[in-house]
């Protein structure tokens, strides 16, 4: 699925661009069930759980944000998410099972769908070590106009800045005084024709222009994470990322996991069946 070269490129520079990567077949199905969604949309006066949607949106002329995970609402976006190209090429890049955090469908609509500021994503949901990658599948064709993804290469390795603003709230974007030392001229903006990919690492600084021209810019993002990384929770939107959330996807867990460069082999997950007390498991109860 990805030579060693270009899984090296991902390691160095925190992202990879595949054109083409997602087929017809599969494009057709995530349209459909995206439409279904638009016109759901035609109702709504105001944003849901479901819908994000922008001021000025109307039912003769819908102007969606986003779809807020979309495994949870359909099937064809569950199979995709789960078994399809994304979670193969997340398996690819990871070098083995992976665990899903959550996926959303950007709209970035036509004639001034909003930009996305520069950003990190792994302050918005911390893990214990930085293997989460989120991959992007453009369901239309897309060019400079719309909008596309920009990323600065090599960004994940560097600084992680902090997301507040000066007034202690959460701004979810780089403070501009930050953004000044960035060298911008360095961003490479992720177009394609429709199904093409874009995969960044959590530490990619990231974001994308408003959307100037008369096409949406729907933009399929699903984020996976290393099946020894796990969500710190307390924290961001760790806990609240949908049903599947946490879903290991292409084999089990080992319950290693690695803080502060020590490694341990942590409990099972009783986050289901609920936990034994210590005296139980001593014991041997089952
Ligand atoms: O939709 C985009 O262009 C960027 C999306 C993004 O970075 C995000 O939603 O965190």
């Amino acid at each position: 699925m990805l030579s060693a070269v270009q899984t090296e490129r991902y390691r160095r520079d925190g992202y990879l661009q595949l054109d083409s990567f997602v087929d017809l077949a599969w494009l057709t199905e995530l349209r459909a069930a995206s439409d279904l969604f638009v016109e759901m949309s035609r109702n709504l006066e105001a944003s849901n759980k479901v819908l994000d949607i922008e001021p000025g949106h109307t039912a003769d002329q819908p102007r969606l944000r986003r779809l807020i995970s979309p495994p949870d609402h359909h099937e064809t976006f569950h199979r995709f998410t789960m078994e399809g190209p994304p979670a193969q090429l997340a398996m690819a890049l990871l070098g083995g099972p992976v665990r899903f955090h959550h996926s959303k469908l950007n709209y970035k609509w036509s004639d001034g769908g909003e930009e996305v500021k520069w950003h990190q994503d792994i302050q918005f949901w911390p893990h214990t070590d930085f293997s989460p990658l989120t991959i992007g599948v453009y369901l239309d064709d897309v060019d400079d106009e719309m909008g596309p993804m920009g990323v600065l290469p090599g960004s994940h390795l560097g600084r992680l800045y902090d997301l507040y603003d000066d007034d202690g709230s959460w701004a979810g974007s780089i403070h501009e005084r930050d953004v000044a030392d960035l060298d911008l001229s360095a961003m490479v903006w992720l177009r394609g024709p429709a199904g093409s990919v874009t995969v960044h690492n959590c530490c990619m600084v990231h974001g994308s222009m408003p959307n100037l021209s008369p096409r949406p810019r729907p933009l399929l993002l699903q984020t996976y994470s290393s099946v020894e990384s796990y969500p710190v929770m307390g924290i961001g939107a760790n806990g609240v990322t949908g049903r599947n959330g946490g879903t290991i996807i292409g084999g089990t867990a080992s319950q290693m996991l690695e803080i502060a460069g020590r490694a341990m082999h942590g409990a099972p997950d009783w986050s289901k069946q609920g936990a034994p007390t210590i005296f139980g498991s001593q014991q041997q109860e089952r």
